[in-house]
């Protein structure tokens, strides 16, 4: 039994749909982020920045924070998403996601959609990264199935929740055919769905 330590946001998202994509037996305890329920000394133990998500993985007594390293112990266990043979190019994706695609898509959620005509240059800045994110990602999907090649990864897991955000990214996915296909695509999963909405409130993936 795996215990995800969640909230409602495209990180969280990310090992929910995981889970659901594994088909892990996991029970998920909600961290409320706006009452600072992150802060509290028993959470901070497992994840010591005080960040959702968290696991704990009650049957291999161990615990996890930073999703990226949470995909990979999943992935490493299931032996699914993670091509022995292919992880080189599975890891540049997944870290391009941690370091780059989900920080400044943050960033761009802060400004533009939090807390709009606050900073011109903190909105005209992470608007311009986020249509650079899409534009390089509809330009490398254009050669590439997937982020990392033929087959869907946990690299397309991380990175997908993201996207599923674009409505407030007012960029406009629809005109960007090859990410659009691939945000399709993963869209259709069963899996992605079922986590997509793992609090079971209805909640639906936002279409193109
Ligand atoms: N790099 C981290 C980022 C996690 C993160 O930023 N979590 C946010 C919610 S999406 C959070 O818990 N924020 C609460 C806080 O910083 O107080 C990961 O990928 O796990």
């Amino acid at each position: 039994m795996i215990e995800l330590f969640y909230a409602n946001t495209p990180n969280g998202k990310k090992i929910s749909i995981m889970l659901e994509e594994i088909k892990f037996d996991y029970k998920i305890t909600e961290v409320n982020l706006l009452k600072g329920e992150q802060f509290k000394p028993a959470f901070r133990k497992i994840s010591p920045l005080s960040k959702i998500p968290a696991i704990t993985d009650h049957k291999n007594k161990v615990s996890f924070f930073q999703s990226g390293a949470i995909l990979i112990y999943l992935a490493e266990l299931s032996g699914k998403f993670y091509e022995a043979r292919n992880r080189n190019l599975i890891n540049q994706w997944l870290m391009a996601q941690m370091g780059d695609i989900g920080p400044m898509l943050g960033q761009h959620h802060q400004f533009h959609h939090y807390n709009p005509g606050k900073s011109n240059f903190g909105e005209e800045r992470y608007f311009n990264i986020a249509k650079r994110i899409y534009k390089d990602l509809d330009e490398h999907l254009s050669k590439s199935d997937y982020l990392a090649g033929k087959k869907y990864s946990i690299a397309d897991i991380a990175t997908f929740p993201w996207i599923a955000r674009h409505n407030w990214h007012d960029i406009g996915l629809k005109n960007f055919k090859n990410l659009c296909r691939w945000f399709s695509q993963i869209s259709e999963r069963e899996a992605v769905r079922k986590g997509y909405d793992c609090l079971n409130t209805g909640e639906t993936i936002p279409n193109p």
